[in-house]
């Protein structure tokens, strides 16, 4: 079976690169700058389905990259939307996101696993706020803290599951690669 593509988003600043990097190497960075570009990371997973290589895209929250970050769905068999359950914009924008990827992505399949960060932190989303929206949109969903290494365990386990019961259940896409020239021109009339 092909790499698994995982796209990650949300608002900037909720964690996504520290995410990552517990996913990826399993510590936090002493240091992190804001993300610019789309540098993808890559994994062996095993999960309840046996193994996966999965392919984990990291992006930028930041408000003036919003329009780009679309380009990464095509292809993409996931999106974790990470938002700090101590921001409520960063909620809604993650509701936003949700709402957004399956026409984005042009793939009603993909699989959305919402994740709650920073529950290290002054909460001001409770975890009640956070099922409620994943059961409202259908999407997984944990909360936990990339800080303190916890509750990121079986995001990648169980999106490689997901990814591979739909990946058994529909024919690959052979063509659906990457293609920034075509959107580049889409953009600059319409795109938000
Ligand atoms: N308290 C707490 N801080 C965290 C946690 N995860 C990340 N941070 C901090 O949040 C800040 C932003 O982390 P990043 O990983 O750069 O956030 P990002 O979502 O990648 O941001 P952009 O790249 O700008 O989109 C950094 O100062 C991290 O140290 C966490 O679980 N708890
Ligand atoms: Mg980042």
């Amino acid at each position: 079976m092909s790499a698994a593509k995982i796209v990650i988003i949300g608002s900037t600043g909720v964690g996504k690169s520290c995410i990552i990097s517990r996913l990826v190497n399993g510590t936090f960075p002493k240091s992190v700058t804001s993300t610019i570009g789309t540098p993808y990371f890559t994994r062996r997973v095993k999960s309840k389905s046996g193994v996966l290589d999965v392919e984990i895209w990291d992006t930028s929250g930041q408000e003036r990259f919003h329009s780009l970050i679309p380009l990464f769905f095509r292809g993409a068999d996931a999106v974790i939307v990470v938002y700090s359950v101590t921001d409520w914009d960063t909620f809604y924008v993650a509701k936003d996101w949700i709402e957004s990827v399956p026409d984005e992505a042009q793939n009603d399949n993909i699989v959305i696993y919402l994740f709650g960060n920073k529950t290290d932190d002054k909460r001001e989303i409770s975890e009640a706020d956070g099922v409620a929206c994943a059961k409202e949109y259908g999407c997984m969903f944990a909360e936990g803290s990339a800080m303190k290494g916890e509750g990121l365990d079986s995001i990648l386990p169980d999106l490689a599951h997901e990814i591979s019961i739909i990946k058994r259940k529909t024919p690959t896409k052979k063509d659906d690669k990457l293609d920034l020239s075509k959107k580049e021109r889409k953009r600059g009339c319409c795109q938000k």
